[in-house]
């Protein structure tokens, strides 16, 4: 087992992967910033570094002073967290080149998913059903043209080094399609720095269905169910659930097997997320994550597991040691998203906290940084905490997310509670009827 681990992030997330170092007994190293001096992730290490200035790029992207932090400190691997440098495979290489072990999956594999053509092209050899569309990058006008023309209109046009929606235009028929290409081409080359784009079959009304995966290093491979991540604001996820309120145990254990089938050929190691489009009752693969998501609590809360200690387990060369028939999947889990901005225009709220009250009882997991009179900087990601709740239904975990909801007192800032409570009383909301387009309307009434 490792000796000691550097956790490179900071906020809400270096929490959980501190809780579980603890609990296997590795001491922690925080890395952070001279503007989170006095954050909660630094107080609860074991010892830290300041690797930098503010600015995420000067610190926390910072990867020679990530990897000096761990030379000084004697730490043999590092957690990544999510965003940062979670899925940069450089970053992962250069933790290895420096006999250090990276908590995630191969070099290899996390540059393969960035790309998202060489995701579906290596998903599609490996049995996963696409949505229809071109089989590698499209270079040209006319390419595009003859492929939209073969799977029919709408298309869309999407940045292959995508992501978060940027390089994505939607061509509703052959008139649009010439502007389309162009936009999602200049966008992809000025936000990515690779103009390489590829087309699908545009889906109008889907969910946004993701499923958790876990590999050891010894070629097994078990999954931990889906969730249901269709309530997002500008490809900003604001509320998710486990299970999906849309798809059955059938529906869970098919695309489960296909999500593990294809990741054991593959020789994938650590946590991954398979994320899908689900609509008329078809799975359709887009693109594969290939660190620990926001949205992991929901997993872990039905599942009764802790996906940070198995990340840790593995890629210190631990077998997983159960099967995917001991995995069980008990009563339901939501997910609030807790922002520092304004509940109507979404505009960033950072300041000082004057109270922080979390929620507490049977069944609520409050993931937060957040502390009375702790400042929140203005350089960061605006999630301030995150709300689980877990219940044996679906209905019971409405219930109890209100009750938390009605509970949990930020004071000092503007967060979107107000706008998680509001959710939480909707019709369409309780009965599980929504899309990927929902909140969008939802906010705009
Ligand atoms: C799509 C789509 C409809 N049809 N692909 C948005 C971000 C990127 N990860 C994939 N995205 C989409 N791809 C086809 N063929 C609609 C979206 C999409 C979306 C997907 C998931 C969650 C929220 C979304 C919001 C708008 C558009």
């Amino acid at each position: 087992m490792f000796q000691k681990i550097l956790i490179a992030n900071r906020g809400e997330i270096a929490l959980p992967i501190q809780r579980a170092c603890r609990e296997l007994g590795i001491p922690t190293v925080a890395v952070h910033s001279t503007a989170d001096a006095d954050a909660m992730h630094v107080r609860l290490a074991d010892e830290s570094v300041c690797i930098g200035p503010p600015a995420a790029r000067d610190s926390y992207l910072n990867v020679a002073a990530i990897l000096s932090a761990a030379s000084i400190t004697g730490a043999d691997a590092i957690h990544p967290g999510y965003g940062f440098l979670s899925e940069n495979a450089g970053f992962a290489e250069m933790v290895e080149a420096h006999g250090l072990t990276f908590i995630g999956p191969s070099p290899t594999h996390i540059r393969m998913m960035g790309d998202k053509i060489a995701a579906k092209v290596a998903m599609a050899s490996l049995g996963v059903p696409l949505v229809p569309g071109s089989e590698g990058s499209v270079p040209d006008l006319e390419t595009a043209q003859a492929i939209a023309g073969r799977i029919g209109y709408p298309v869309m046009v999407k940045s292959a080094a995508g992501g978060g929606g940027r390089g994505m235009k939607v061509a509703p028929g052959p008139g649009n399609l010439e502007e389309a290409f162009r936009v999602a081409r200049a966008e992809a080359q000025s936000a990515f720095g690779s103009n390489a784009v590829y087309i699908e079959k545009y889906l109008d009304r889907p969910r946004h269905i993701e499923i958790q995966v876990l590999a050891d290093s010894h070629g097994s491979v078990v999954h931990f169910g889906e969730r249901d991540c269709s309530l997002q604001r500008r490809h900003q996820k604001l509320l998710e659930e486990a299970g999906s309120p849309a798809i059955s145990p059938e529906q869970r254990d098919a695309l489960g097997k296909v999500a593990t089938g294809a990741l054991q050929q593959l020789g994938y190691r650590n946590v991954g997320t398979l994320e899908f489009l689900f609509q008329d009752g078809k799975f359709s693969f887009i693109e594969m994550n290939t660190r620990l998501q926001v949205e992991h609590p929901v997993t872990e809360m039905i599942c009764g597991v802790d996906l940070v200690r198995e990340q840790i387990r593995i890629a210190a060369g631990a077998t997983l040691g159960y099967r995917q028939s001991e995995i069980t999947f008990s009563g339901h889990a939501i997910e609030c998203r807790v922002t520092a901005e304004d509940p109507e225009t979404f505009m960033p709220t950072p300041g000082r906290v004057s109270i922080f009250h979390a929620p507490g009882g049977l069944g609520v997991r409050v993931d937060s940084a957040l502390y009375a009179d702790y400042f929140v900087p203005p350089f960061y990601d605006s999630l301030v905490a995150k709300l689980i709740v877990h219940a044996p239904t679906r209905t019971d975990a409405i219930n109890r997310l209100r009750r938390a909801l009605d509970e949990f007192a930020i004071v000092g800032i503007k967060t979107t509670i107000p706008l998680h409570r509001r959710i939480v009383d909707d019709k369409d909301f309780q009965a599980g009827d929504y899309t990927i387009h929902w909140l969008e309307r939802f906010v705009a009434r």
